[in-house]
Protein backbone atom coordinates (compact mmCIF):
# COMPACT_ATOMS: atom_id res chain seq x y z
CA UNK A 1 0.00 0.00 0.00
CA UNK A 2 0.92 3.41 -0.74
CA UNK A 3 1.01 6.40 1.39
CA UNK A 4 2.52 9.94 1.63
CA UNK A 5 3.44 10.88 5.27
CA UNK A 6 3.67 14.71 6.04
CA UNK A 7 6.68 16.07 8.31
CA UNK A 8 6.86 19.43 9.92
CA UNK A 9 8.91 20.82 12.86
CA UNK A 10 9.76 23.91 14.68
CA UNK A 11 12.31 23.83 17.24
CA UNK A 12 15.50 22.63 17.46
CA UNK A 13 18.07 21.96 14.37
CA UNK A 14 14.84 21.33 12.21
CA UNK A 15 16.44 20.31 9.13
CA UNK A 16 18.60 17.26 10.93
CA UNK A 17 15.52 16.42 12.97
CA UNK A 18 13.40 15.84 9.53
CA UNK A 19 16.12 13.94 7.87
CA UNK A 20 16.62 11.57 10.69
CA UNK A 21 12.86 11.39 11.02
CA UNK A 22 12.88 9.91 7.28
CA UNK A 23 15.75 7.75 8.34
CA UNK A 24 14.07 6.54 11.04
CA UNK A 25 10.22 6.11 8.38
CA UNK A 26 12.99 3.97 5.97
CA UNK A 27 13.38 1.38 8.83
CA UNK A 28 9.88 0.19 9.89
CA UNK A 29 9.44 -3.20 8.69
CA UNK A 30 8.37 -3.05 4.82
CA UNK A 31 8.37 -0.10 4.51
CA UNK A 32 10.50 1.07 0.82
CA UNK A 33 10.92 5.45 1.04
CA UNK A 34 9.96 6.15 -2.85
CA UNK A 35 10.38 10.01 -2.88
CA UNK A 36 11.36 12.66 -0.50
CA UNK A 37 9.63 16.53 -1.60
CA UNK A 38 12.14 19.44 -0.73
CA UNK A 39 12.27 21.16 2.93
CA UNK A 40 10.20 24.14 2.97
CA UNK A 41 9.82 27.01 5.84
CA UNK A 42 6.23 27.79 6.30
CA UNK A 43 4.48 30.44 8.07
CA UNK A 44 2.63 28.45 11.44
CA UNK A 45 -0.70 27.60 10.53
CA UNK A 46 -3.32 27.72 13.52
CA UNK A 47 -1.66 29.14 16.93
CA UNK A 48 0.79 31.97 14.81
CA UNK A 49 2.58 33.22 17.86
CA UNK A 50 5.36 30.01 17.49
CA UNK A 51 8.56 29.85 15.40
CA UNK A 52 8.32 29.18 11.96
CA UNK A 53 7.98 25.25 10.47
CA UNK A 54 10.39 23.38 8.27
CA UNK A 55 7.68 21.09 6.35
CA UNK A 56 8.50 18.12 3.93
CA UNK A 57 6.53 14.82 2.53
CA UNK A 58 7.44 11.62 1.49
CA UNK A 59 5.96 8.80 -0.86
CA UNK A 60 6.43 5.21 0.65
CA UNK A 61 4.97 1.64 0.35
CA UNK A 62 4.00 -0.83 3.23
CA UNK A 63 2.96 -4.09 3.84
CA UNK A 64 1.71 -3.10 7.45
CA UNK A 65 -1.52 -2.15 8.05
CA UNK A 66 -2.90 1.61 8.55
CA UNK A 67 -3.35 1.59 12.17
CA UNK A 68 0.25 0.00 12.80
CA UNK A 69 1.77 2.55 10.43
CA UNK A 70 0.37 5.54 12.60
CA UNK A 71 1.96 3.51 15.81
CA UNK A 72 5.31 3.15 14.12
CA UNK A 73 4.78 6.88 13.14
CA UNK A 74 3.80 7.83 16.62
CA UNK A 75 6.60 5.43 18.49
CA UNK A 76 8.90 7.85 15.71
CA UNK A 77 8.01 11.19 16.72
CA UNK A 78 8.27 10.09 20.91
CA UNK A 79 11.69 8.70 19.95
CA UNK A 80 12.47 11.81 18.83
CA UNK A 81 10.56 14.06 20.78
CA UNK A 82 12.85 12.62 23.37
CA UNK A 83 16.35 13.59 22.12
CA UNK A 84 14.77 16.91 21.49
CA UNK A 85 13.47 17.50 25.14
CA UNK A 86 17.04 16.55 25.79
CA UNK A 87 18.68 18.95 23.72
CA UNK A 88 16.39 21.55 22.03
CA UNK A 89 13.15 21.40 24.17
CA UNK A 90 10.37 19.56 24.74
CA UNK A 91 8.30 19.40 21.55
CA UNK A 92 7.85 16.70 19.22
CA UNK A 93 8.01 16.56 15.25
CA UNK A 94 4.81 15.74 13.98
CA UNK A 95 4.28 12.87 11.16
CA UNK A 96 0.95 12.75 9.91
CA UNK A 97 -0.75 10.61 7.39
CA UNK A 98 -1.79 13.07 4.74
CA UNK A 99 -2.88 10.60 2.15
CA UNK A 100 -2.81 7.07 0.94
CA UNK A 101 -4.28 4.47 -2.22
CA UNK A 102 -7.83 4.40 -0.19
CA UNK A 103 -9.49 6.24 2.09
CA UNK A 104 -9.77 5.44 5.84
CA UNK A 105 -12.22 6.39 8.47
CA UNK A 106 -11.73 4.74 11.80
CA UNK A 107 -11.40 6.57 15.29
CA UNK A 108 -8.24 7.02 15.46
CA UNK A 109 -7.29 7.40 11.84
CA UNK A 110 -8.49 9.65 9.52
CA UNK A 111 -7.45 9.42 5.71
CA UNK A 112 -6.95 11.48 3.77
CA UNK A 113 -5.78 13.67 6.90
CA UNK A 114 -8.85 15.93 7.74
CA UNK A 115 -7.13 19.45 7.46
CA UNK A 116 -5.13 18.36 4.20
CA UNK A 117 -6.51 20.87 1.35
CA UNK A 118 -6.90 23.50 3.89
CA UNK A 119 -3.25 24.10 4.55
CA UNK A 120 -0.40 24.69 2.04
CA UNK A 121 2.31 23.27 4.45
CA UNK A 122 0.59 20.27 3.51
CA UNK A 123 -0.25 20.80 -0.29
CA UNK A 124 3.22 22.41 -1.33
CA UNK A 125 5.03 19.61 -0.38
CA UNK A 126 2.88 16.46 -1.24
CA UNK A 127 2.23 18.02 -4.60
CA UNK A 128 5.67 18.33 -5.68
CA UNK A 129 5.88 14.21 -5.07
CA UNK A 130 2.53 13.90 -6.81
CA UNK A 131 2.10 16.28 -9.61
CA UNK A 132 -1.25 14.95 -9.92
CA UNK A 133 -3.24 15.44 -7.31
CA UNK A 134 -5.55 17.79 -7.83
CA UNK A 135 -5.83 20.31 -5.28
CA UNK A 136 -6.34 24.51 -4.47
CA UNK A 137 -3.31 26.24 -2.99
CA UNK A 138 -4.41 29.36 0.19
CA UNK A 139 -1.77 31.83 -0.92
CA UNK A 140 0.14 30.90 2.52
CA UNK A 141 3.74 31.93 3.16
CA UNK A 142 5.73 28.92 2.02
CA UNK A 143 9.51 29.17 1.25
CA UNK A 144 11.16 26.37 -0.90
CA UNK A 145 14.43 26.02 1.41
CA UNK A 146 17.28 25.22 -0.87
CA UNK A 147 19.65 23.31 1.32
CA UNK A 148 16.65 20.79 1.06
CA UNK A 149 17.75 17.57 -0.07
CA UNK A 150 15.89 18.04 -3.79
CA UNK A 151 18.17 20.86 -4.09
CA UNK A 152 21.33 18.44 -4.05
CA UNK A 153 20.13 17.07 -7.20
CA UNK A 154 21.68 13.77 -6.96
CA UNK A 155 21.82 12.18 -9.74
CA UNK A 156 22.87 8.23 -10.12
CA UNK A 157 24.51 6.58 -12.90
CA UNK A 158 24.86 2.91 -13.35
CA UNK A 159 26.12 0.54 -16.53
CA UNK A 160 22.98 -2.33 -16.55
CA UNK A 161 22.42 -5.30 -18.26
CA UNK A 162 18.29 -6.30 -19.32
CA UNK A 163 17.48 -7.24 -16.36
CA UNK A 164 18.80 -4.21 -13.93
CA UNK A 165 21.47 -6.07 -12.90
CA UNK A 166 24.49 -4.57 -12.19
CA UNK A 167 27.01 -6.56 -10.89
CA UNK A 168 28.32 -10.62 -9.61
CA UNK A 169 30.51 -11.43 -7.13
CA UNK A 170 31.92 -7.88 -6.27
CA UNK A 171 32.53 -6.89 -9.85
CA UNK A 172 30.92 -5.18 -12.14
CA UNK A 173 29.37 -6.95 -15.24
CA UNK A 174 30.58 -4.62 -17.98
CA UNK A 175 33.63 -2.28 -18.70
CA UNK A 176 32.60 -1.08 -22.04
CA UNK A 177 34.84 1.48 -23.41
CA UNK A 178 32.17 3.84 -24.58
CA UNK A 179 30.22 3.59 -21.59
CA UNK A 180 33.44 4.24 -19.20
CA UNK A 181 34.29 7.37 -21.27
CA UNK A 182 30.77 8.39 -20.57
CA UNK A 183 31.09 8.07 -16.95
CA UNK A 184 34.13 9.44 -17.26
CA UNK A 185 32.71 13.01 -19.07
CA UNK A 186 29.59 13.03 -16.72
CA UNK A 187 31.52 12.48 -13.34
CA UNK A 188 34.66 14.37 -14.06
CA UNK A 189 35.02 17.61 -11.95
CA UNK A 190 32.07 16.51 -10.17
CA UNK A 191 31.47 14.79 -6.73
CA UNK A 192 31.21 11.22 -7.16
CA UNK A 193 29.48 8.85 -3.78
CA UNK A 194 29.80 5.32 -3.39
CA UNK A 195 30.36 2.47 -1.13
CA UNK A 196 32.79 0.31 0.06
CA UNK A 197 32.42 -2.37 -2.52
CA UNK A 198 32.60 0.15 -5.33
CA UNK A 199 35.38 1.55 -4.53
CA UNK A 200 36.98 -1.77 -4.70
CA UNK A 201 35.39 -2.23 -8.53
CA UNK A 202 37.68 1.20 -9.19
CA UNK A 203 41.22 1.20 -11.09
CA UNK A 204 43.97 0.20 -7.90
CA UNK A 205 40.90 0.53 -5.48
CA UNK A 206 41.56 4.07 -5.44
CA UNK A 207 39.51 7.25 -5.32
CA UNK A 208 38.90 8.36 -9.03
CA UNK A 209 41.41 11.69 -9.79
CA UNK A 210 39.17 14.60 -11.12
CA UNK A 211 36.66 14.30 -8.94
CA UNK A 212 35.58 14.83 -5.16
CA UNK A 213 35.39 11.45 -3.43
CA UNK A 214 32.43 10.47 -1.28
CA UNK A 215 32.48 7.32 0.41
CA UNK A 216 29.35 6.44 2.12
CA UNK A 217 30.35 3.59 4.69
CA UNK A 218 29.11 2.53 8.21
CA UNK A 219 32.49 1.79 9.38
CA UNK A 220 34.88 4.85 10.30
CA UNK A 221 38.15 4.65 7.68
CA UNK A 222 40.97 6.60 6.42
CA UNK A 223 40.95 6.87 2.33
CA UNK A 224 43.44 9.13 1.35
CA UNK A 225 41.58 11.44 -1.91
CA UNK A 226 38.32 10.42 -0.60
CA UNK A 227 35.68 11.78 2.76
CA UNK A 228 34.28 9.35 4.37
CA UNK A 229 30.76 9.49 5.94
CA UNK A 230 28.89 6.92 8.08
CA UNK A 231 25.35 7.97 7.36
CA UNK A 232 22.79 9.90 5.04
CA UNK A 233 22.54 13.02 7.60
CA UNK A 234 26.29 12.82 8.03
CA UNK A 235 26.12 12.56 3.74
CA UNK A 236 23.88 15.89 3.28
CA UNK A 237 26.03 17.89 6.02
CA UNK A 238 28.65 17.79 3.56
CA UNK A 239 27.62 18.05 -0.01
CA UNK A 240 27.39 20.97 -1.79
CA UNK A 241 23.96 22.88 -3.48
CA UNK A 242 26.37 24.10 -6.07
CA UNK A 243 28.01 21.01 -7.10
CA UNK A 244 27.05 18.55 -9.33
CA UNK A 245 26.90 15.11 -7.06
CA UNK A 246 26.76 11.56 -9.21
CA UNK A 247 26.16 8.52 -6.77
CA UNK A 248 28.04 5.77 -8.31
CA UNK A 249 27.07 2.33 -7.06
CA UNK A 250 26.90 -0.18 -5.31
CA UNK A 251 23.45 -1.65 -5.21
CA UNK A 252 22.93 -0.45 -1.54
CA UNK A 253 24.49 3.08 -1.77
CA UNK A 254 21.30 3.47 -5.05
CA UNK A 255 18.73 2.05 -2.93
CA UNK A 256 19.30 4.31 0.06
CA UNK A 257 19.86 7.12 -1.90
CA UNK A 258 17.15 7.12 -4.96
CA UNK A 259 14.44 8.85 -3.19
CA UNK A 260 16.71 11.64 -3.25
CA UNK A 261 17.88 11.34 -6.52
CA UNK A 262 16.28 13.84 -9.21
CA UNK A 263 18.06 12.32 -12.26
CA UNK A 264 19.21 8.81 -13.41
CA UNK A 265 21.86 8.26 -16.20
CA UNK A 266 21.75 4.19 -17.09
CA UNK A 267 23.88 2.28 -19.76
CA UNK A 268 21.57 -0.76 -20.88
CA UNK A 269 23.17 -3.38 -22.35
CA UNK A 270 21.55 -5.48 -24.91
CA UNK A 271 22.58 -8.63 -22.90
CA UNK A 272 21.27 -11.12 -19.91
CA UNK A 273 24.07 -11.81 -17.68
CA UNK A 274 24.30 -13.36 -14.03
CA UNK A 275 24.39 -10.79 -11.34
CA UNK A 276 23.48 -10.66 -7.47
CA UNK A 277 23.76 -7.40 -6.81
CA UNK A 278 20.75 -4.90 -9.03
CA UNK A 279 20.05 -1.42 -9.82
CA UNK A 280 16.73 -0.31 -7.50
CA UNK A 281 12.88 0.10 -9.56
CA UNK A 282 12.81 3.36 -11.22
CA UNK A 283 9.30 3.02 -12.03
CA UNK A 284 9.21 6.70 -9.66
CA UNK A 285 10.71 8.22 -12.75
CA UNK A 286 10.52 9.25 -16.68
CA UNK A 287 12.30 7.81 -19.38
CA UNK A 288 13.09 11.38 -20.63
CA UNK A 289 16.20 10.57 -23.48
CA UNK A 290 17.29 6.98 -25.29
CA UNK A 291 20.82 7.07 -27.53
CA UNK A 292 21.22 3.93 -28.86
CA UNK A 293 24.56 2.55 -29.99
CA UNK A 294 26.06 -0.58 -30.72
CA UNK A 295 24.71 -3.26 -28.26
CA UNK A 296 23.79 -0.92 -25.74
CA UNK A 297 21.59 2.01 -25.66
CA UNK A 298 22.41 5.49 -22.89
CA UNK A 299 19.21 6.37 -20.64
CA UNK A 300 18.49 9.68 -18.69
CA UNK A 301 15.32 9.33 -16.53
CA UNK A 302 13.83 12.14 -14.21
CA UNK A 303 11.41 13.00 -12.45
N1 LIG B 1 -5.18 11.08 13.54
C1 LIG B 1 -6.31 11.04 12.79
N2 LIG B 1 -6.02 11.04 11.49
C2 LIG B 1 -4.66 11.10 11.39
C3 LIG B 1 -3.76 11.10 10.29
N3 LIG B 1 -4.21 11.09 9.02
N4 LIG B 1 -2.44 11.14 10.56
C4 LIG B 1 -5.19 11.09 14.99
C5 LIG B 1 -1.98 11.17 11.83
N5 LIG B 1 -2.79 11.13 12.93
C6 LIG B 1 -4.12 11.11 12.71
O1 LIG B 1 -2.61 13.83 16.35
C7 LIG B 1 -3.73 13.59 17.18
C8 LIG B 1 -4.41 12.29 16.75
O2 LIG B 1 -4.90 12.40 15.43
C9 LIG B 1 -3.50 11.08 16.71
O3 LIG B 1 -3.41 10.43 17.95
C10 LIG B 1 -4.17 10.19 15.65
O4 LIG B 1 -4.84 9.09 16.25
P1 LIG B 1 -1.22 14.22 16.99
O5 LIG B 1 -0.23 14.27 15.91
O6 LIG B 1 -0.98 13.38 18.17
O7 LIG B 1 -1.56 15.68 17.59
P2 LIG B 1 -1.36 17.05 16.87
O8 LIG B 1 -0.25 16.97 15.90
O9 LIG B 1 -1.30 18.11 17.90
O10 LIG B 1 -2.72 17.20 16.18
P3 LIG B 1 -2.88 17.41 14.69
O11 LIG B 1 -4.31 17.68 14.45
O12 LIG B 1 -2.24 16.31 13.91
O13 LIG B 1 -2.03 18.73 14.54
P4 LIG B 1 -1.56 19.12 13.15
O14 LIG B 1 -2.77 19.20 12.35
O15 LIG B 1 -0.46 18.25 12.74
O16 LIG B 1 -1.07 20.59 13.43
N6 LIG B 1 1.91 25.12 10.73
C11 LIG B 1 2.84 24.89 9.80
N7 LIG B 1 3.22 25.88 8.98
N8 LIG B 1 3.40 23.64 9.66
C12 LIG B 1 3.05 22.58 10.47
O17 LIG B 1 3.59 21.48 10.32
N9 LIG B 1 1.63 21.82 12.28
C13 LIG B 1 0.69 22.02 13.21
C14 LIG B 1 0.21 20.89 13.98
C15 LIG B 1 0.09 23.36 13.37
N10 LIG B 1 0.59 24.38 12.48
C16 LIG B 1 1.51 24.12 11.56
C17 LIG B 1 2.06 22.80 11.46
MG1 LIG C 1 -0.21 15.41 13.87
Amino acid sequence: MIFYVGLGGNLGEREKILRRAIECVKKIPTVKLLRVSSFYETEPWGVTNQPKFLNAAIKISTELEPLNLLDELQRIESELGRIRREHWGARTIDLDILLADHEISCERLTVPHKFLFERDFALVPLKEIFPSLECKFHGDEILRVKSSLVDFGLKLVACVDKNFGIGFNGKLLFRIPADLKNFRALTFGNTIIFGRKTLATFPNQQPLDGRRNILLSHTPQKISGAEVVGNIEKLFDVLNVAEKNFVVGGAQVFDELIPYATEIFLTVVDAEVQADSFFPSVDEFILRDVKACNGFEFRRYTR
